[in-house]
């Protein structure tokens, strides 16, 4: 029978880096809607493990942390049933469009992406050029599954603008090959904040260990970070932007408990920073228990954890390979 609701589905797409413990940031700003999002959507999700290595890994540990990225989706409640579920690396296709973008993108128009100067200036002695060309490999993962919508963080607005402007000039040189994608960003948790320096985001490649939250760290860390939160002195629950920490932790527990910014101010009216710290703690703490409970059953067992990425790369290179073939056939390659 010819399945009307799934042909009309509109398609989503996004990847994350196993480039270290996945955090409340990516859970916030992008995982949160990747589970609200499957069952609405025609969804593929991929580990990007390639971009990992744009910045040093050890082998072990980038190889487990693909393991435990690809677990982790699964423990969030992310079916690879329903949805495509896979492997970067599992899909050459991503490499090879991404030449093919490579040399319709300007040097000039990747200069001026944030991200690259942050990294190359936090890595001073590994400016490499995948690190240059990082966006225009982001742009062939998403090209390639020719998505409506692709849900990320507000840091990687730059780089969804770059994929879109990537597809229209190539679209309009070659014909119609991609779909132009439109970002899908959170209206509360698009961008968490360091715990230890509030003017800089929240990151699993961050060296202090403080300044994150791991989605599987365990209750007692959580609620310990959380109590060693930088704060303000104004002492007062109160959202501002002179008042970057606080603000911050009203963010996240606005964005755990559903509450609105004046519902929460108006909880915390009168109390010190130490208790509001210890709810914004549990109310984390216990978001993220049940995640951490099946994610620990998940990584068990690695036989069922093989079979399921490798479902997922056949149904992924079924998608990627019919673009992939069209936009080479466009560029004028003989197949
Ligand atoms: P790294 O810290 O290693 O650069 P990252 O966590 O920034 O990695 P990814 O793992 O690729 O990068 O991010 C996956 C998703 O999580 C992206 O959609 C990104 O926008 C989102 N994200 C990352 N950090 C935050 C944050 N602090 N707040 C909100 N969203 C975030
Ligand atoms: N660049 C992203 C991770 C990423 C991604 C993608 C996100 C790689 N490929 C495709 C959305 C769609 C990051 O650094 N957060």
């Amino acid at each position: 029978m010819c399945n009307i609701e799934t042909e009309q589905k509109k398609k989503v797409l996004s990847c994350i880096q196993p480039s270290g413990m996945l955090t409340l940031g990516n859970y916030l700003g992008a995982l949160k809607n990747w589970v609200n999002m499957q069952d609405e959507f025609d969804c593929t999700f991929a580990v990007a493990d390639l971009h990992a290595i744009t910045v040093r890994q050890e082998p072990a540990a980038l190889r487990s942390q693909i393991y435990s990225t690809y677990a982790l989706l699964l423990a969030l409640g992310i079916d690879p049933e329903k949805n495509t579920v896979f492997i970067q690396s599992h899909v050459p296709f991503h490499t090879q469009l991404s030449w093919l973008l490579s040399c319709n993108t300007q040097f000039g128009e990747m200069s001026r992406m944030t991200q690259f100067k942050d990294k190359s200036a936090k890595h001073p002695e590994n400016v490499n050029v995948g690190l240059f060309s990082y966006p225009v490999l982001m742009a062939a993962d998403i090209l390639l599954y020719k998505p409506d919508f692709v849900p990320v963080g507000a840091d990687q607005k730059q780089h969804l603008e770059i994929a879109r402007d990537i597809a229209v000039r190539f679209n309009n040189k070659y014909g119609d090959v991609f779909t132009i994608p439109e970002p899908y960003i959170p209206k509360t948790g698009a961008r968490v904040m360091s715990l230890q320096d509030p003017s800089k985001k929240m990151s699993k490649s961050d060296d202090n260990v403080n300044s994150w939250v791991a989605i599987l760290d365990s209750k007692d860390d959580i609620i310990r970070k959380f109590k060693r939160a930088v704060t303000d002195s104004e002492a007062c629950v109160r959202f501002s932007e002179e008042q970057a920490g606080i603000s911050n932790l009203i963010t996240i527990y606005s964005a755990v408990t559903g509450k609105t910014v004046a519902e929460i101010e108006r909880e915390f009216e009168g109390k010190g920073y130490g208790e509001f710290k210890l709810a914004v703690g549990e109310s984390v703490a216990d978001t993220l228990a049940p995640i951490k409970a099946s994610y620990e059953e998940i990584i068990k067992d690695k036989k069922a954890l093989e079979q399921l990425y490798k479902e997922g790369a056949d149904k992924a290179c079924r998608q990627a390979y019919k673009t992939y073939n069209k936009a080479m056939k466009k560029v004028g390659f003989v197949l």
